[in-house]
């Protein structure tokens, strides 16, 4: 390696902020995303951007109540990444809410990391709520969760769980939809990554998933369905969650982002081939120069 990679230690706060603000935050998770896969030689760089929006808004935009300084605080709000494996942008978002130093992200995917390739609640990472890898459990967990706080500990938290949409082909997956809709969990918000992409090729070539608003209507969801890149559009469904949860209107919300992998980088822009591979340090240093 010839390339000297820094990582600045600053953080943000999660408070109301403007669109021009979160393309701020977003452009810096992606530097941080493509650093620590550069350095990681290996991990899914597709998911991880696509989505860097969403987290900016969701981590950083007073959506989420968390305290970074006591992660377990009993009355945060649970964020479940169902699609484990695009964890770099977790660990960014983590990371730069003030979770851990934001220096650790250089680890990714080492031996003895507490950021590994797919979470592990073992690590004992600040901010991790739960292992996740296997395609469809975090979902099922995110269920679990949103249950217990409704109706055992009968408490005010909201659950927020991504999955990707090659993940829906997951049996499962519609499981822990009808538990959802059957226990009338309006304290659970589903965002759906809604790439079109998966390992080895497009979801409606792979699988089809489609149609997917009306499959969770059928599944007696609250749907809505936006552009995964525009911040106004993703803040006014992080709120209209937020009422429909205060309403109490006995349905899970799911929100339906349309994204592009890999987004905005020139070269890998809503590109499958990018799911499962880091950067070479080209390709790093072209895609920083992209995230200036
Ligand atoms: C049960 C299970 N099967 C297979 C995998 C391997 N795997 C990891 S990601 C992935 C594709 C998922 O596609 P999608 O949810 O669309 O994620 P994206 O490609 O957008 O990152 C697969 C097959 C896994 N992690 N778990």
């Amino acid at each position: 390696m010839t390339t000297k990679i820094e990582f600045e230690q600053f953080t943000f706060e999660n408070r109301a902020r403007t669109p021009e603000e979160f393309a701020d935050i977003a452009k810096e998770l992606r530097r941080d995303v493509i650093k620590s896969l550069y350095l990681a030689r290996s991990g899914h760089s597709g998911g991880s951007l696509g989505t860097a929006d969403i987290f900016a808004v969701l981590f950083f935009g007073a959506v989420m109540r968390y305290d970074p300084t006591n992660p377990n605080w009993n009355e945060r709000d649970r964020f479940v990444l169902s699609a484990g494996h695009i964890c770099p942008i977790l660990y960014a978002s983590l990371a730069r809410a003030g979770f851990f130093p934001v220096e650790e992200l250089r680890t990714l995917r080492k031996l003895g990391s507490r950021l590994q390739g797919h979470p592990g609640i073992d690590m004992e990472l600040p901010g991790l709520e739960t292992s996740v890898a296997s395609l469809g459990q975090g979902i099922s967990i995110a269920v679990g969760m949103a249950i217990n706080d409704k109706y055992l500990d009968k408490n005010e938290r909201r659950v927020f769980a991504l999955t990707g949409d090659g993940e829906l082909q997951e049996g499962s997956v519609w499981e822990a939809a009808m538990a959802a809709a059957h226990y009338k969990l309006d304290n659970l918000c589903w965002i759906v990554d809604n790439n079109d992409c998966q390992i080895d090729g497009r979801v409606h070539d792979v699988m089809s998933i489609y149609p997917l608003d009306k499959k969770f209507e059928a599944f007696n969801f609250f749907v809505i369905e936006i552009d995964g890149h525009n911040f106004s559009e993703i803040l006014s469904a992080f709120q209209t969650f937020h009422q429909n949860h205060k309403n109490k209107i006995g349905k899970p919300t799911v929100i339906i982002a349309k994204t592009k992998m890999g987004f905005p980088i020139s070269f890998m822009n809503d590109s499958y081939e990018w799911h499962g591979i880091p950067p070479n340090e080209q390709q790093m240093i072209q895609a920083l120069s992209e995230l200036l």
